[in-house]
């Protein structure tokens, strides 16, 4: 049997065996990370209706209408089974009590090495976490109720990018139709991530008039007195933003850079359409998938070298 296999049978059999299990994500989730944590969690609960289940981390006002987080005690951890979702990189992981647990499993589809445990799967052919659970919990006859159907769906729908983006999308319209057999509530999760308040759309017209372009690639460049201007979630303007530069002929790199104050240093998001973006992401320590990355810079030095190499690789 190839390693991933026997990996996801020991998931399997430790969901099985564990009378609690702490579900974790990353932190600033997007609603992949959000969908498949509250799913799973559905999931199990439905399977398993006398485990005790709990989902942990940041929350986010813009995804509240998937669920909402528990907040647990520490002693919560003794026994406990962690299932951390949508990321394998421990900094990057919202809440790091999953340390305590007595076991930790890892369920990833980013391009990025584990370094939380052994007890890693990863499939960067899965467009969303949420499809590769999803085949999980149906490979492995595991049921899907309705409420957790509708969240994996809205994983898979967003960072599929409406199903344009993933390596195998006849897997992923499969895996999305079987979450609709299901009962997933498709119309709740569009009407939601179609809908923006005024704010939103004021906020999307104001960064749509500041970005540059230079040969092929468009930034911008978020100081911290943009948050005066708007007081919003980080994630926000980070990731919110990053998209009024997409779907623009001309443009093939996008860049959003934004400055975190708690840490001191940039945060970029790297979009572009058809070129292979990540490896100058990793080289300045970041990650993420081929289309769509981040890094975290140093300082605004350093975001000025990322646009350089970027506006190299564009024009190659
Ligand atoms: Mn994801």
């Amino acid at each position: 049997m190839e390693k991933r296999e026997k990996l996801i049978k020991e998931l399997i059999k430790k969901i099985k065996k564990y009378d609690r299990i702490i579900i974790h994500r990353h932190s600033r989730p997007d609603l992949d990370a959000l969908g498949t944590q509250l799913g799973l969690r559905d999931a199990i609960k439905y399977n398993f209706p006398n485990k005790e289940v709990y989902v942990v981390g940041d929350v986010s006002a813009k995804y509240k209408f998937i669920g909402d987080m528990d907040e647990i005690d520490d002693s919560k951890y003794e026994g406990a089974l962690a299932i951390i979702v949508d990321v394998a990189v421990s900094h990057m992981v919202s809440d790091e009590r999953y340390k305590l647990a007595k076991e930790i499993f890892v369920v990833d589809h980013h391009n990025n090495e584990c370094d939380v445990t052994e007890n890693w799967i990863c499939d960067p052919d899965k467009a969303a976490v949420a499809e590769y659970i999803t085949m999980i919990l149906k490979d492995n006859h595991l049921k899907i109720n309705k409420d957790a159907a509708t969240k994996l769906f809205g994983g898979i729908v967003t960072d599929s990018g409406r199903f344009m983006y993933g390596h195998n999308r006849s897997d992923t319209l499969k895996i999305a139709a079987y979450l609709l057999e299901c009962g997933a509530d498709d119309k709740y999760i569009y009407s939601n991530i179609y809908v923006e308040s005024l704010k939103n759309r004021e906020m999307t017209n104001y960064f749509s008039n500041k970005f540059e372009v230079k040969d092929g690639v468009a930034f911008l460049k978020n100081d911290k007195d943009v948050f005066e201007k708007f007081p919003v979630e980080f994630s926000d303007i980070s990731r919110g933003m990053v998209g009024v530069m997409a779907g623009i002929e001309e443009i093939k790199i996008w860049l959003n850079f934004t400055y975190d104050v708690t840490k001191d240093a940039v945060v970029g998001e790297f979009r572009s359409r058809n070129i292979n973006i990540v490896d100058i992401a990793k080289k300045y320590g970041g990650g993420g998938h081929l289309q769509a990355c981040g890094a975290t810079l140093k300082d605004w030095n350093e975001v000025d070298q990322i646009i350089n190499d970027y506006i190299k690789l564009a024009n190659e």
